[in-house]
């Protein structure tokens, strides 16, 4: 028995007892020691998401420890270090996908984990008092000091590594990273847009400027997030709210032909159609990473297509899980990867997580981490 902090349904957090069941047959079950609160836990708990569910268990971007380990699972023992990973990597001779070097998207559990169940179609967690079974959330359910998970959803990574920093490579800033190296594929030289300066779009700044981008505009409504943006290597800094040009033609009318690459970072429509137009004519790409809400759509005119501008998305920064994040562990231990300015707050207990929360809602927080 452990406690759990349970959606119970839109906006309503309660911590609870739960049971967390032994892992089945090729699953896991880790000791959550420390949580980032991401804005797409946000967003399902306010019911934003065509496919949330309640009640349930949220978050998933985690660092854990491998406490127990069902039959047949041969890649991690127990006392391993692992981040949860809402994509999964199932490396089977035949998933098209996993063999594919074009995308990262496994679909070997995505079904069963749009329906809060693990793949046999059971849940591993039940209210401690009253039984009643909870469901699960993106393959991770990490606000809950034990989760159990695919094997296939972990990544096992270097022990040398802080977990309460290192679980934030779980989501946003790895979907960031990984939008300009393997989505996108900026090359040295080239000007890069980012619209949103969370700590997606910060990422998206820190890798263009690791990958030589010449110049970066940085975009907000927000003038407050440019202080990060300019010293991560943001060139200049642009908030739409300020002219009645949109924002769109601003860029082209500052760069002739538009941006190279652009990447909304918002979830907003609306935004990511200014993004896509910011986009170099001939061969600008605009890739969408923010996640709208249920029933959002986007639009432009075909125009901006048939003269060469591409738009695209990313899921986890196109980042094969359990190849990726630990490569990225890595390369944080080594110093090439800088993470600790995304940490805005620390909690203590998973009680806290409420607290982390709505610190998030001020604006002024990339990531609040709770340790369990
Ligand atoms: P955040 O809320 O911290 O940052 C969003 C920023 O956008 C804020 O600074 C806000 O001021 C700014 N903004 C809002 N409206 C704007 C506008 N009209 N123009 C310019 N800026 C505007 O969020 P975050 O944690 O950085 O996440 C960003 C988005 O990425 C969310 O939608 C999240 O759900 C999504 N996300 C996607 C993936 C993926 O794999 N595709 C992974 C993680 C997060
Ligand atoms: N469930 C929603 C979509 C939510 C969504 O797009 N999620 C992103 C990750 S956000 C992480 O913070 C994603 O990568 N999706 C790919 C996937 O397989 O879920 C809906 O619209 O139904
Ligand atoms: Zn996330």
């Amino acid at each position: 028995m452990c406690n759990a902090i349970v959606a119970m349904g839109v906006n309503q957090l309660e911590q609870r007892k739960v049971r967390v069941a032994p892992p089945a047959p090729g699953e896991v079950r880790l000791k959550v020691v420390a949580n980032a609160i991401c804005h797409t836990d946000l967003y399902t708990l306010e019911g934003s998401d065509p496919e949330g569910l309640f009640p349930s268990i949220l978050g998933h971007e985690a660092g854990c420890i491998v406490e127990s380990v069902g039959k047949g699972v041969t890649s991690v023992v127990a006392g391993d270090h692992v981040i949860p990973c809402y994509t999964p990597q199932c490396k089977k001779a035949d998933c098209i996908f996993c063999q594919s070097n074009k995308t990262n998207l496994c679909p070997e559990i995505r079904a069963t984990q749009g329906q809060g169940v693990m793949p046999d179609g059971t849940v591993r967690f039940a209210d401690a008092e009253t039984g009643v079974p909870y469901h699960h959330f993106m393959g991770c359910s990490t606000f809950c000091e034990y989760t159990v998970v695919p094997e296939i959803a972990v990544a096992k990574i270097d022990q040398a590594a802080d977990l309460g920093t290192v679980c934030m490579l779980g989501c946003g800033v790895t979907t960031g990273i990984g939008a300009v190296r393997n989505t996108t594929q900026v090359e040295a030289g080239s000007s890069v847009a980012v619209f949103g300066l969370g700590a997606i779009g910060l990422a998206v700044i820190q890798a263009a400027k690791l990958a030589g981008a010449s110049r970066i505009f940085a975009i907000d409504v927000n003038e407050d997030k440019f202080g990060n943006a300019l010293s991560l290597g943001a060139t200049d800094t642009l908030n739409p709210l300020a002219s009645e040009t949109p924002i769109q033609q601003v860029l082209v009318g500052m760069t002739k032909w538009g941006v190279d690459y652009t990447y909304d970072c918002t979830g907003n429509v609306d935004v990511m159609r200014s993004a896509l137009e910011a986009a170099h004519r001939g061969w600008g790409v605009s890739c969408v990473i923010g996640v709208a809400a249920a029933g959002k759509e986007i639009s432009t005119r075909p125009f901006q297509l048939v003269t060469g501008r591409k738009w695209m998305g990313t899921a986890f920064g196109g980042y094969k899980a359990r190849d990726g994040v630990p490569e990225l562990v890595t390369e944080y231990l080594e110093g090439g990867l800088k993470l600790d300015h995304f940490v805005s707050s620390r909690f203590d207990g998973l009680g806290a997580t409420q607290e982390a929360i709505d610190s998030m809602h001020s604006g002024k927080v990339l990531r609040a981490i709770v340790s369990y």
